[in-house]
This record gives structure tokens, C-alpha cells and sequence, in this order.
């Protein structure tokens, strides 16, 4: 074996075996946690270099990984699993399952990427999947299925679907046919309700006009279904709406599958706004009906995670991105949340702060005037108590 195998080897085995701590950063909400879950470090070798000294006598890397980030996420008889976006430095992204016993760090990918039955001929490019443990027994993936355009001669012209595999046991895939929106031509950030509403199958939709741009695409959708393996919606009803001023002004998309609690369906989401550097991406909380999941009960003002410090960095700046939480039967939660579509990270919380978080947090008001007056009223709060806590 070259020389170098076993310098870049214990690198490796330092970055999958690094323990994890919580950051000293408070709001309150959660803990993030100091580093990533995955990043492109934590590729096996033998995914990248040629070991073959005859045919690698350099010891060069025959396939790069540029990044490893938006995943998906499961826990599975107490394992925790995330089927993360790796992309290659062809551009080209795929699926990859990492595997730990711990939710906060010693995530290692299992030996090969997912190989998903090739069905789809004209599709260029797959990410972002989102893990749904269904009521109907199965586990669902679904991404987003990015084929070029075949009308516009431009080549950055794309058409963005929704693929869908399904499994019981994350080796073995099946892949169904894509999901047809009727009156939406494109889709992305699409994630399957896990119960039956109604009797059918729930999407949670992002209809879009173009390919980047949601244009008259309104937010977050839902749509019904009867039938999982020809996936057919008609109507979308628009559920957490995009508006002018806010963190969702240009667009948002539903992130992890939502969770159940006894006050609702909480939803990770994300929302994007434009500034004169570009687009920027957070990640916000809703909450929607236990009954009719597609009616917003809670919609906590501003954004849940904004990207900080070295997650500002990356291939695209200034972006978080979730498609992957684990509610635990203990009460915890992980979120699991890309920065800069580079690394993945990690931020945990428990459920009822997150119930506390949606259900308390006052909503935007939406207007300059009215959002110093909610400041004010918290500021006159608090001081008669200081002044009360001083009097004692
Ligand atoms: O580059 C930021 C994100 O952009 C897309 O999200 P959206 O469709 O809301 O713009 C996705 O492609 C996502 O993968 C990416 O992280």
C-alpha cells in the first residue's frame, strides 16, 4: 500500500471516532453541537483513492467527494441512520447511509451508496431525500429527481420531480413512479405525511413554476393521493404561506417529516429570502392541526436556525437546510441540518421545548410599527419585574 494510505487512514479514523460536545452557544431552543455529523472527511478512502499502487502510483484521488450534507434521517431498533447527499466532484449528488449508535456523533457510512434501480433515464441528478416511516409498514425516500429541461436549449435549464423509492430495511429499494402534480409543472422538497389522512396518502408539495424560482407557487402545500405506486395530486392547498418581508419572502419548502405531538404536527421547515449577496436560507417551526395537518395552528415569528459562524461558508453561503429530524421515545429531539450545502450538523432539543418554542413565541406581525410594539411590551415585562426582583 502507498505510504500516504495510512497518513490519510488516521486522519480518518480520527475525524468518525471524534467525540462530540454540546457548543456554549444558548438561546435557549436547542444545543448545537460543536461539529459536524458528516462532512466529506468522513468518505471512506476506498470510495475515493485507487489502493492499487500500480494503477495509483501517485496516490491520487481517483473520485472526490466535494461535499456530504442534506440528509435524511431514521431511527431503526435504537440505531440512528442518516441517508445523506454526497456529491461527487463531477457535481453529480447521490444517496449514502451512515450509521451510529449515537445521534450527536460516530456516524460512518456503510461500505457502498445507495444504488437505486435506475428507472428514470432522463434524470441528471438525485438529493435531498426525506426518510418517511409510514403507517402502511413501509419506509418511504423521497427526493428530488433533476432531469434537464428538453424545451429550453439553455443548459442550466432543469426540471426539478419528486422520485420516490420505498424500503423496510434501508438495503433493499423499490422505486415507484415519480409523483405528478397536476397544476404544478415542477417540484422540490417534497416529504410524505406519515399517516393516511382521510384514508389517503398526504404530500407535503412545494409547487413551483421554474426550476429555482417558485414564482406563483404560493409556499407549502398539500395534496392527497389514493394510490402510493402512481402518486397522482390534483389540488394543492397552500399551508404555510410565503409573505412579503419575512424570512419566506422568496421561498420555503417543508424540511423533516413532521412529528407527532399532542398539541399538533411540529414542522422543520426552511424559508429563503433574497439579499444583495444572494439568496439566504433558515430554518423555521410551525405547527399545524392534529386533524387537518394542512391547517396552521402555530407559526412562531422568524427563523429557528440561521446559519452562524463557519456554517456561513461553503459551496453556497449562507444557508441551512434541514430535510432529517429524530423524535426519540424519551423526548428528545435531533435535528439534523446541512450548512452551506457543505457538512451536516447536528442541534438537539426535546420536544416540549419545541412545543413551548411553536406554541409561545409570538408570530410576526408583519410590520416595523407593530413589531416594536411586541418588543416594548416584552421590554415593560421585564423591567417591573427587575424592579420587583430588586425591591426583595
Ligand atoms: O442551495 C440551497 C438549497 O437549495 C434548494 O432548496 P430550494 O429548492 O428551496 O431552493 C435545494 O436544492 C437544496 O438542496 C439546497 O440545499
Amino acid at each position: 500500500m502507498h505510504p500516504q494510505y495510512y497518513v490519510e487512514l488516521e486522519k480518518y479514523q480520527k475525524i468518525i471516532s471524534r467525540k462530540n460536545e454540546k457548543s456554549r452557544v444558548y438561546n435557549g431552543l436547542y444545543h448545537r453541537y460543536v461539529y459536524p455529523v458528516l462532512t466529506s472527511e468522513h468518505i471512506p478512502l476506498f470510495w475515493k483513492y485507487d489502493l492499487d499502487e500500480k494503477s495509483n502510483p501517485y496516490f491520487m484521488e481517483r473520485l472526490g467527494v466535494n461535499a456530504v450534507f442534506n440528509s435524511g434521517a431514521i431511527e431503526l431498533d435504537g440505531k440512528y441512520y442518516l441517508v445523506a447527499r454526497v456529491e461527487g466532484y463531477d457535481r453529480k449528488s447521490f444517496f449514502a447511509v451512515a450509521e451510529s449508535d449515537s445521534p450527536v456523533e460516530g456516524f460512518r457510512f456503510w461500505d457502498y451508496p445507495l444504488e437505486l434501480p435506475d428507472t428514470c433515464k432522463e434524470e441528471t441528478n438525485v438529493y435531498d431525500m426525506r426518510l418517511t416511516k409510514h403507517e402502511d409498514g413501509y419506509i418511504y425516500g423521497v427526493f428530488c429527481s433533476e432531469s434537464k429541461d428538453p424545451n429550453i436549449p439553455d443548459l442550466s435549464a432543469a426540471v426539478a420531480q419528486a422520485g420516490i423509492v420505498r424500503t423496510k430495511d434501508l438495503k433493499h429499494w423499490e422505486r415507484l413512479s415519480n409523483l405528478k402534480t397536476l397544476r404544478s409543472p415542477q417540484q422540490r422538497n417534497v416529504v410524505l405525511h406519515p399517516e393516511f389522512v382521510n384514508g389517503k396518502y398526504m404530500f407535503y408539495t412545494r409547487p413551483q413554476d421554474s426550476f429555482i424560482d417558485t414564482g406563483s407557487g404560493g409556499g407549502i402545500g398539500v395534496g392527497f393521493c389514493d394510490h402510493i405506486e402512481n402518486p397522482v395530486i390534483d389540488e394543492e392547498i397552500i399551508t404555510s404561506r410565503r409573505k412579503y418581508h419575512t424570512i419566506t419572502e422568496a421561498k420555503n419548502g417543508a424540511g423533516a417529516v413532521p412529528i407527532k405531538t399532542e398539541k399538533g404536527w411540529i414542522h422543520i421547515a426552511h424559508g429563503v429570502r433574497n439579499t444583495a449577496a444572494g439568496l439566504r436560507y433558515v430554518i423555521y417551526v410551525f405547527a399545524t392541526d392534529l386533524n387537518d395537518p394542512s391547517k396552521v395552528i402555530a407559526e412562531p415569528s422568524g427563523y429557528y436556525i440561521a446559519p452562524m459562524g463557519e456554517e456561513r461558508v461553503g459551496d453556497v453561503s449562507n444557508v441551512v437546510f434541514t430535510n432529517g429530524a429524530i423524535a426519540t421515545e424519551e423526548g428528545n429531539v435531533y435535528i439534523y441540518y446541512a450548512s452551506s450545502d457543505t457538512r451536516l450538523h447536528v442541534a438537539e432539543t426535546t420536544i416540549d421545548r419545541l412545543l413551548d418554542y411553536t406554541f409561545q413565541t409570538p408570530s410576526d406581525p408583519l410590520r416595523s410599527v407593530d413589531c416594536v410594539k411586541q418588543r416594548s411590551e416584552l421590554i415593560r415585562k421585564n423591567l417591573e419585574l427587575l424592579k420587583k426582583e430588586e425591591a426583595k
